[in-house]
């Protein structure tokens, strides 16, 4: 209800005003302190006063965030849902600063009252809400859609517990719960009076008029919490909403009647279990019917809430895809699908065909894998006890699907079980990335390679069905906001110095323009020192986080990302093994050829995921060995830094010389962080997927070291292994050799890892890579030794990273896919 004209005069005299100047920050900082913090001078410590910055900085956002979406609501321009069930945020403070503040002015005001802005910052826990590359992505779109001032909203779901925290003991990964709510988060405001019902379970029934009814038999309400998402130069702020879990107020009479009080508290406490936790996979669908339950709890809540806006304007049903996009983040949120043409045939009674044309008109999909393993399938069984209703629809919408399939292919009588959403296999079970197809005007990979395998695999019949045009790219982008002027301040600075200001942040193709310096001497000189600089400082969290001491004057080689057999950790760790033997069998003259190195692993694996957990225990036991061999000193050093997350991500990224993006050719869909650390001007070694073709083709094939397989080859290379006619190389039987004497300790604990290249058929294809991964190596060796020309391959590397920013990215969706335009004064 909005405030009566005559009161309105009062309103605006009081309005939250700007703060443009130093004490105006410092004024409400203390206001904060005192009042919302309930503290004084006397007792307000780093924790306090972080809260009591962000609640500053807050304010400005929320004053912001109110002109934004009153605009917003004015023009009713279409909007853009993303739908995601994960958003790795990371830290919000830094990020406010730079998109809000005057970077040094605030911390130079901060300085004044007693601290320092980089311990305040240390104060915040991540918002790990998020497994790896799908969910940071997700982070980086919110960023450019306020950034580009398109009305955009995220939802998705406040776990309490994100992802979990990795401890390293005895060399073995240990899980402990992320409960990131300790203290009061300033970065969210709760609307504990929105409160959606979401039902679940219960039958379905037809009434005299012969609609369905769906009565289910357990309810639990959604409730709110907002993000403020700041925008970088400008003054829109978008939002992301999270929901919650509550147990509905109602109460359950007959338990109340028969005295059972203690149980039907119970029942209500299990309400708020279904957003308590993250599931830990990246890529991998576990099928966990409480997986299922948060899913349907998320989309009903945020479908509602889509729905409840789209009414306000009174316009006609059929103007609904013409104001609403909808993308759904991989097949998490498809049941949205179905949930929308439950509302409109079941609550609008809109007739089956007319609400069916609305959905398809509203939905996008975005692929993000083709790894059989992660492709998301409910057993119908499961399915249909906790969403009657839904079940029955999608059986509707799959034989609709399927007639015109038939119609279309009347002598090919194997398609339509090829594309059947329901797969008879025994149990029977629902095909999510099918219905995501069947249910969007278009599905989109996220890089070139990906999106072509796509066409050619998993989805080839789709493309008979349907044309090619459904079928289309979006490479992936990472936002510079974080990923350059966050993580690297030194860099970014030098960067605006030459550029003229920091606009190239929100332009990021103006980077060609560092071409111009690559021959400046001083200008390289500046650089290299910026890295050794970041290097120290990454220096410096390693020996905070292992004890182990590396030099920051030599060349660092860093693979972080979940640890996955498909991204080959294994390929690297047994390449570190063959590089120690090697040394160790020269003489110490020989030995001091080679350039001293550090090896730098890091990344969660899934809590069941057998091999992955080989894999650490890997890597440092051979560090173990490696870094206390007095042969070796500071030629080889083997870390692994515990807890890879955002806020460690951003001390790494900057601090690369090298880094590894191996996954097997055709298994990794995009990959970001390749991204993100040649922008910081690292040069990295990869195979031929993914987004390295493209940063291959942006860069050129010079800046970048690449070997391995294609992934036209990988389906023979695999065969081959089947019927034995691939043999193990020279090179990496001596690092098999060496595992399984014992040299890294007991060799019972390595077996599966070795064994599965040996003798069960390699499916990720190290044995097929080994000689050529070793070859690259010798390649950015020798290329390490001319430093010069090294350093200017970074910068003219950096200068042809225009194209990754995710601002790129978002207007291709904007354009081709959501249809939306920014909402600006301009
Ligand atoms: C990616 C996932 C994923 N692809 C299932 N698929 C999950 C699948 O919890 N689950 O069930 C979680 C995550 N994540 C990644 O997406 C790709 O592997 C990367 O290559 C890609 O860069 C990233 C963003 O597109
Ligand atoms: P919603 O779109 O209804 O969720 O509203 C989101 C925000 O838009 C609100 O919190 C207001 O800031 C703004 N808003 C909503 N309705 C109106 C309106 O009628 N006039 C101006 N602004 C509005």
């Amino acid at each position: 209800a909005s405030i009566p004209a005559k009161s309105r005069e009062v309103w605006k005299k009081f309005a939250v005003k700007e703060f443009a100047k130093m004490e105006d920050f410092q004024e409400d900082f203390i206001r904060h302190v005192e009042t919302t913090l309930a503290r004084s001078l006397y007792n307000c410590d780093d924790l306090a006063a972080y809260q009591a910055a962000s609640f500053t900085l807050r304010d400005k956002l929320i004053v912001e965030w109110n002109k934004t979406q009153q605009k917003q609501t004015l023009r009713d321009p279409k909007r853009l849902y993303y739908l995601s069930l994960e958003f790795l945020m990371g830290r919000f403070l830094d990020n406010a600063v730079i998109n809000l503040a005057n970077n040094e002015t605030f911390s130079s005001a901060v300085d004044e009252l007693g601290f320092r802005l980089e311990d305040l910052i240390l104060q915040e826990p991540d918002a790990g809400l998020g497994n790896g590359g799908l969910g940071r992505l997700a982070a980086c779109f919110i960023d450019s859609l306020s950034t580009g001032d398109y009305p955009g909203w995220g939802y998705g779901l406040r776990y309490q517990y994100g992802i979990f925290a990795q401890k390293i003991i005895d060399g073995y990964q240990v899980e402990t719960p992320d409960y990131w709510l300790t203290y009061l988060n300033p970065w969210e405001i709760p609307r504990l009076e929105i409160q959606i019902p979401v039902h679940f379970g219960g039958h379905v029934y037809q009434d005299d008029a012969g609609n369905s009814i769906w009565e289910g038999d357990e309810s639990v309400l959604a409730t709110a919490y907002d993000y403020p998402i700041p925008g970088f130069q400008t003054t829109n702020v978008n939002n992301l909403r999270l929901w919650s879990a509550k147990p509905t107020t109602e109460f359950d009479f007959n338990k109340f009647n028969s005295g059972d009080y203690q149980n039907s508290v119970v029942d209500q406490q299990r309400a708020e279990s279904i957003t308590a936790v993250l599931y830990p996979n990246d890529n991998f669908d576990s099928g966990k019917q409480l997986r299922l339950k948060q899913q349907y709890f998320w989309v009903a809540a945020s479908l509602h809430d889509i729905v409840r806006r789209f009414k306000k304007s009174r316009r006609p049903w059929r103007e609904f895809p013409q104001q609403v996009a909808i993308q759904l983040n991989d097949t998490h949120p498809t049941i949205a699908v179905v949930e929308l043409q439950r509302i409109l045939i079941d609550v609008e009674q809109l007739p089956w065909v007319e609400a069916w044309g609305i959905v398809t008109a509203t939905f996008g999909y975005t692929n993000h894998t083709v790894m059989a393993e992660a492709l998301e399938k409910w057993p119908v069984d499961v399915f249909g006890r906790l969403l009657p209703r839904h079940l029955q629809i999608i059986y509707d919408i799959n034989f609709y699907f399927l007639k015109e399939v038939e119609q279309k292919f009347p002598s090919d009588r194997e398609i339509t079980g090829r594309v059947s959403i329901i797969e008879e296999s025994s149990p029977k079970q629902i095909r999510m990335a099918f219905l995501a197809i069947v249910g969007s005007h278009k599905v989109n990979g996220v890089a070139e390679l990906h999106s072509e395998l796509i066409k050619t695999t998993i989805f080839k019949d789709f493309v008979k069905v349907y044309g090619a045009d459904k079928f289309t790219n979006v490479t992936n982008g990472v936002t510079p906001r974080r990923w350059l002027r966050q993580a690297n301040p030194g860099l970014s600075a030098l960067i605006a110095s030459k550029l003229g200001g920091y606009s190239y942040l929100k332009d990021l193709s103006q980077l060609k323009r560092l071409e111009e310096f690559a021959e400046d001497k001083d200008f390289l000189h500046e650089w290299d020192a910026i890295k050794v600089k970041n290097k120290q400082r990454l220096a410096a969290l390693i020996k905070k986080l292992t004890g182990i001491e590396v030099r920051g004057d030599v060349l660092f080689d860093i693979q972080v990302k979940r640890i996955h057999e498909y991204k080959r950790q294994q390929l690297n760790v047994f390449g570190v093994i063959h590089r120690y033997l090697t040394l160790k069998g020269l003489s110490p003259e020989a030995r001091a050829q080679y350039a001293p190195k550090v090896v730098i692993f890091g990344g969660k694996s899934a809590p069941g995921y057998y091999m992955a957990k080989s894999i650490i225990k890997l890597v440092t036991s051979v560090g173990d060995v490696v870094n206390n061999d007095a042969d070796i000193g500071d030629l080889l050093k083997v870390v692994f830094i515990p807890d890879y997350n955002v806020s460690k991500a951003e001390i790494i990224v900057p601090a690369s010389d090298i880094s590894e993006h191996i996954s097997t050719a055709g298994t990794e869909a995009s990959g970001t962080s390749n991204m993100k650390f040649v922008l910081n001007g690292g040069l990295i070694i990869g195979t031929v997927d993914g987004a390295n073709v493209e940063i291959t083709r942006e860069i050129g094939e010079d800046n970048i070291f690449l070997f391995g397989n294609l992934a036209e080859s990988v389906e023979d290379l695999r065969n081959n292994h089947r019927f034995g006619k691939s043999a193990i190389p020279e090179s990496l039987a001596l690092v098999f050799d060496a595992i399984e004497g014992g040299v890294f300790g007991h060799a019972d604990e390595f077996r599966s890892l070795v064994d599965s290249v040996k003798w069960h058929g390699d499916h990720y294809l190290v044995s097929d890579d080994f000689d050529s991964y070793l070859e690259a190596h010798k390649l950015i060796d020798e290329a390490y030794k001319d430093h010069d020309a090294w350093v200017k391959k970074c910068v003219l590397s950096v200068a042809n990273m225009g194209f990754f920013s995710s601002d790129r990215c978002i207007s291709e969706y904007a354009e081709g896919i959501w249809n939306i335009e920014p909402v600006n004064d301009k």
